[in-house]
C-alpha cells in the first residue's frame, strides 16, 4: 500500500497517543499544517523538535498529528525508490511482459508485486500476458510448470520455499524466470529480485539458487484482544480493539506483506500470556478473517493458547493435559479452526510460567501437555511451539545455589526424546530474558531428540522501549554463531542447531518477538524497523552479517548514497556495544527496573526478590557463582549445563571471557579483567564511555542533514538527543550505585562529581519543594523538586563561569501522564520553551522518567540568572532535577566572546 497523505488515523509518534478520527479535526489540522510546519522548522534547530511548547494539550495533538501526517503510513524497506539514471542501465534489457503460470494467491501476489516494484523502481509497466507469449518476460512458475512451459529446462534443485532466478533462452526469446520450489518460493523470489533492483544490483549477480535455512520464520505478536500489545511500543494492535477483530484488517494485510519480502512464513497474533477466549466458537470465525488477510503473502496465522482453555471456556473439570476428556477436547478444537482455517500453522504455549497455568498442577510434564496439542494438530499438518520458558518466579534470594538461569535446561533436557514431531521447544536465546547480553541458552546443546527454535525479542523491551536506537541483528549475530561444541571436533553453533542440521531435526527455526502496532512506522521507531528487517533476513539465512544487514536496511530505507550507507551502517553496528555500556556491562544484563518497566536503571531491583535476575553485589564484590562442582566450582552448576568445551570456557577465570565474567562468577571489585583493569574501574569507564558515544552518534546523525528525507532525519535526531540524555542517566545512577556499595573511588574522579551542574537544591525556588527518588541514584541526592498546588514555579541560579558560550542542559522528569511545559529564561529573556511530551514508562521522578532537554550556543556571564519555570499539568507537577552549564568546545578561543 503506497504512503496515505490523511491526516486521519490515530496518531502515536511522538509521546502521547491520539486517536483524531473526526472530520473537524481533519479540517482543523489541515488548516493549521502550514502554520505548524512553519513553527516546528522554525524552532527545530534550536529545540528539541517535539518540546515545543503550546498552550494546550488540544493544540500539541494537532501539532504531532500535522507533523506525522506529513509521512503517513511507512513503506519500510519497500519504499522502491526510482533508481538513478545511472544504475537504470543494467536494467536496460528487462523484459516488457510478465507471465504467471502458478495458479495460487501467493503467486499472484508475486505478480502484482513485481508490477508494482518495478514501476516504481524503474518506471516501466509490465504488460501482464495469461500465457508464455511470444517476447521476452518475466516467468513466474514452479519446477514441474516451467518443465511443462520449457521441456528442455533443467530446474536446480531447491529446499521448500527456495527459488531460482534464472534466464532461459527458447524460441528466440529471453525469459526471465522466478522458479519458485513452491507457491511460496515464487513469491521470495519476486521480492528478492525487487529489493535486489532497489539497491541497484543486477539480476545477473542476483542469478542463482536460493533456499530458506530453517522451515520456520515466524513472528509472535503480544496482542490482547483489547487491544493493548504487551511490550509493544508501536500503538494499538492491528489485529484486535475491544474485545474483538478489527473491522479494517488493512493493516493486517500490509504487514504480511512486509512479512513475506522477508521469506517469514508464519505469526502468532496473539499474547503469549494468552486470552482463552480467543478459542471460542464466536472468535473463530473472526480469527479466520485476519488468517485470510496474510494467505496472499504465504503468512499462516497461529495462535498462542492457554492450556487451560479446555476448562475455562469449555467447560470441562479439568485441563489435566492426561485426561481423555481434555485431549478430545483438543483435538475438537483444532478441527474447528482448521475447517475455518485450512491452512493454520499451530499452537505457541506458554505454560507453567509467570503466573500462566500449565500441567504442572497435576504433575505433568511439557511433553504430556505438548503432545496432547500435537496430536489434535498432526492431521491438519499443524505444529507446537511450545516455550521453554519455564521458570519459577518465587526462587529464594538466600540460597545461594538458586539460579533462574538453570530452570529450563532442568526442566526440558530430561524430557528430550519425549515430545512428539511435530513439537518444536522455542527457546529464547539466553538463559534469562532478552538482557543486554546473556550467554546462549544449554539447553540448544541439551535437546538432540527434540526439535528447536530460537526466540529472539525484536521489540526493544529490555533495550531502551524504541525511546533509544539499538541495532540488535548485531547482538543476534553473536548468539546464532556461537559454537555450543555440541558434538566433539565439529562445530555446532547455535544457527546450526536450530536449522536441524546438527541433530539432523525435520523441524526447527527462527522466532522473532515483534509487537508491530498501528504507528505509522509500524514499532515506534523508525530505526527499529532495522531490526524487524534483520530478524528476516537472518531467519532466512543466518549466515548474512549483520553489517551487511544493515548496509541493505539503509540503502532500501534512505538511499544508496555511499555517505549515508556508510555513516547509518556505522551508527546501527555501534548501538548495541554502546548500550551495552551505559546499562549492564561484563554480563551484568541490562540492570534495569526488574519488577517495573524494565526501562530505567535501578539495579537494586535486581536482588532480593523471587525472580532471579540477582547480580549478587555486595560490599566486596558482584557477580552470579555459577560454577560448576564438577569441575571444581562452588556454584550454582549452570556451567556445568554447557557441553564440556563451552563449560570449561566459562567455569575457568583465566579463561571466561570480560564480557560475560559476571554472569558467570562472583569477583571481588578489585579482580582485574583480562584487559588488565579492576571490574570496578571498568564498570566505572565503560559507562563514562557509553555517554560518550551516545552523544557521538548524535553528531554522527548530524552529519547526515540533507543527504536523506527530513522526517525521518529529523524523527532520528529527536531520539539520539533523548538517548544520550538517558545514556547520562544511566552512567550516572550505575556508577553512584556501585559506589556507594563497593566505597572504590574512581580512579578518574568522575563518579558523583559535576562541577557543570547546578542542582535544584543549591538553586533559588519558588515553589518548588523536595521529594524523595525511588531508586535514590537516579536524581541528584536522592531528590526531585515538584511544583505541586501551584500553576508556576521557578528555580534560578546565578552565573559564575566566565564569560563565554555554553551549552545548557535542564534535567527533568517527564511522567507518562500530563505534558508538563517549561520555559527557560537568561535574566529576564525566554530563551527556550518545551514540553515533558514523551510518552514515558512512568509517572515518579526517577530514571525512568528523568530526560534531559538542552540549548546549545548559550552566551553567558558572570551574574547572569538562569531561570527554569515550571507549568505543572496534570499530575505531573513539572519535576526537576538539576542545571547543567558546560563551557563549547571552542568557546574560549577567538575574539567573539559574548
Ligand atoms: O520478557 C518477559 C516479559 C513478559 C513476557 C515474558 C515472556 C509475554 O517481560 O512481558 O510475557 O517475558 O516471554 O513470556
Amino acid at each position: 500500500m503506497p504512503p496515505q497523505p490523511t491526516l486521519a488515523g490515530t496518531v502515536n509518534r511522538p509521546g502521547r497517543s491520539f486517536s483524531l478520527e473526526s472530520a473537524a479535526f481533519v479540517r482543523l489540522a489541515n488548516q493549521i499544517r502550514p502554520f505548524l510546519r512553519k513553527w516546528t522548522i522554525t524552532v527545530a534547530d534550536r529545540l528539541h523538535p517535539r518540546r515545543i511548547r503550546i498552550s494546550s494539550a488540544l493544540l500539541l495533538a494537532v501539532c504531532l498529528l500535522a507533523v506525522s501526517a506529513a509521512r503517513g503510513q511507512q513503506p519500510a524497506w519497500l519504499r522502491y525508490a526510482p533508481l538513478p539514471q545511472t544504475s537504470q542501465a543494467a536494467w536496460a534489457k528487462i523484459p516488457p511482459a510478465i507471465v504467471n503460470l502458478d495458479s495460487s494467491p501467493t503467486a499472484a501476489s508475486a505478480q502484482a508485486e513485481m508490477l508494482r516494484g518495478v514501476r516504481s523502481v524503474l518506471a516501466r509497466t509490465l504488460r501482464i500476458e495469461s500465457q508464455l507469449p511470444d517476447e521476452d518476460a518475466f516467468v513466474l512458475a514452479t519446477p514441474a510448470e516451467l518443465r511443462a512451459a520449457f521441456p528442455h529446462y533443467d530446474p536446480p534443485a531447491l529446499g521448500p520455499e527456495g527459488f531460482t532466478l534464472a534466464t532461459f533462452f527458447s524460441r528466440g526469446h529471453t525469459y526471465w524466470l522466478i522458479d519458485g520450489a513452491d507457491s511460496r518460493g515464487i513469491l521470495y523470489g519476486a521480492f528478492h529480485l525487487l529489493l535486489g533492483m532497489a539497491r541497484g544490483e543486477n539480476f545477473a549477480a542476483m542469478q542463482g539458487p536460493d533456499s530458506p535455512a530453517a522451515p520456520i520464520r515466524w513472528t509472535d505478536e503480544w496482542d490482547n484482544l483489547n487491544g493493548t500489545i504487551e511490550r509493544g511500543y508501536g500503538g494499538r494492535s492491528i489485529f484486535f480493539d475491544s474485545g474483538q477483530v478489527r473491522a479494517d484488517l488493512t493493516r493486517a494485510a500490509d504487514y504480511a506483506r512486509l512479512l513475506a519480502s522477508l521469506g517469514i512464513n508464519g505469526c502468532a497474533i496473539n499474547n503469549v500470556n494468552a486470552d482463552p477466549h480467543l478459542l471460542t466458537p464466536e472468535m473463530i470465525p473472526e480469527i479466520a478473517r485476519i488468517a485470510d488477510a496474510f494467505r496472499p503473502w504465504g503468512v499462516r496465522l497461529a495462535l498462542a493458547v492457554d492450556l487451560s482453555a479446555p476448562q475455562t471456556i469449555g467447560g470441562l473439570d479439568t485441563f489435566d493435559p492426561g485426561d481423555p476428556k481434555v485431549a478430545a477436547w483438543w483435538r475438537a478444537k483444532a478441527d474447528a479452526l482448521y475447517a475455518a482455517i485450512p491452512d493454520f500453522a499451530g499452537f505457541v504455549v506458554k505454560a507453567d510460567s509467570e503466573g500462566q497455568p500449565g500441567p504442572s498442577k497435576y504433575g505433568r510434564s511439557p511433553a504430556v501437555a505438548a503432545n496432547v496439542l500435537a496430536a489434535a494438530l498432526a492431521p491438519h499438518g499443524g505444529v507446537v511451539m511450545y516455550r521453554a520458558f519455564v521458570y519459577n518466579h518465587h526462587l529464594d534470594w538466600h540460597d545461594a545455589k538458586a539460579d533462574r538461569a538453570r530452570a529450563a535446561y532442568d526442566i526440558f533436557h530430561p524430557l528430550d526424546g519425549q515430545f512428539a514431531p511435530n513439537v518444536v521447544v522455542q527457546i529464547k536465546n539466553g538463559p534469562i530474558d532478552f538482557q543486554v547480553r546473556e550467554p546462549v541458552s544449554p539447553l540448544f546443546a541439551g535437546l538432540r531428540q527434540t526439535n528447536t527454535a530460537v526466540e529472539l525479542q525484536v521489540t526493544q523491551e529490555y533495550m531502551g522501549q524504541q525511546h533509544q536506537l539499538v541495532y540488535l541483528p548485531a547482538q543476534w549475530q553473536t548468539y546464532l554463531d556461537f559454537d555450543l561444541h555440541a558434538i566433539p571436533n565439529r562445530a555446532t553453533p547455535l544457527k546450526s542447531i536450530v536449522e536441524g542440521r546438527v541433530f539432523h531435526r525435520p523441524l526447527g527455526g527462527f522466532i522473532g518477538v515483534t509487537c508491530v502496532g498501528l504507528d505509522d512506522n509500524w514499532l515506534g521507531s523508525d530505526m527499529a524497523l532495522a531490526n524487524l528487517y534483520g530478524f528476516g533476513r537472518l531467519a532466512w539465512n543466518p549466515n548474512t552479517s549483520a553489517d551487511t544487514i544493515a548496509r541493505d536496511w539503509t540503502q532500501l530505507t534512505f538511499n544508496a548514497n555511499p555517505a549515508v550507507v556508510s555513516t547509518i551502517t556505522r551508527v546501527l553496528m555501534s548501538s548495541w556495544p554502546m548500550v551495552e555500556r551505559y546499562t549492564g556491562p561484563l554480563g551484568l544484563q541490562t540492570l534495569t527496573n526488574i519488577t517495573g518497566s524494565h526501562y530505567g536503571p535501578a539495579p537494586q531491583s535486581q536482588e532480593n526478590n523471587g525472580w532471579g535476575q540477582w547480580i549478587r553485589a555486595d560490599h566486596t564484590g558482584v557477580g552470579m557463582d555459577r560454577t560448576d562442582s564438577k569441575y571444581g566450582g562452588d556454584g550454582t552448576g549452570f556451567i556445568g549445563q554447557y557441553p564440556p568445551q563451552v563449560a570449561a570456557l566459562y567455569e575457568s577465570l583465566a579463561t571466561c571471557p570480560d564480557n560475560l565474567l559476571l554472569f558467570m562468577h562472583h569477583v571481588p571489585y578489585t579482580y582485574r579483567l583480562h584487559s588488565g583493569e579492576t571490574v570496578i574501574q571498568t564498570i566505572y569507564n565503560l559507562h563514562y564511555q557509553g555517554a560518550e558515544q551516545a552523544a557521538d552518534l548524535v553528531t554522527q546523525w548530524q552529519s547526515l542533514r540533507g543527504l536523506i528525507d527530513p522526517e525521518p532525519y529529523n524523527a532520528t535526531l529527536t531520539m539520539l538527543e533523548y538517548q544520550a540524555g538517558e545514556a547520562i542517566v544511566w552512567r550516572d545512577a550505575i556508577t553512584r550505585w556501585f559506589h556507594q556499595l563497593s566505597g572504590i573511588p574512581d580512579a578518574q574522579g568522575r563518579v558523583d562529581h559535576y562541577p557543570n551542574r547546578i542542582t535544584a537544591a543549591q538553586m533559588q525556588l519558588q515553589g518548588y519543594t523536595p521529594v524523595d527518588v525511588h531508586p535514590w541514584e537516579t536524581a541528584s541526592g536522592g531528590k526531585a523538586y515538584v511544583c505541586e498546588n501551584r500553576d508556576l514555579c521557578t528555580a534560578s541560579a546565578t552565573v559564575t563561569r566566565p564569560a563565554g558560550w555554553y551549552t545548557v542542559a535542564v534535567e527533568y522528569f517527564d511522567y507518562r501522564d500530563g505534558v508538563s511545559t517549561f520555559d527557560l529564561l537568561l535574566n529576564r529573556q525566554t530563551i527556550a520553551t518545551w514540553s515533558a511530551a514523551n510518552n514515558l514508562p512512568g509517572n515518579a521522578p526517577d530514571g525512568d522518567t528523568s530526560s534531559r532537554f538542552t540549548l546549545r550556543g548559550v552566551p553567558l556571564r558572570p551574574g547572569d540568572v538562569l531561570t527554569i519555570q515550571g507549568h505543572p499539568n496534570g499530575g505531573e507537577p513539572a519535576p526537576i532535577d538539576y542545571l547543567s552549564i558546560e563551557p563549547e568546545p571552542n568557546a574560549a578561543a577567538g575574539n567573539s566572546q559574548p
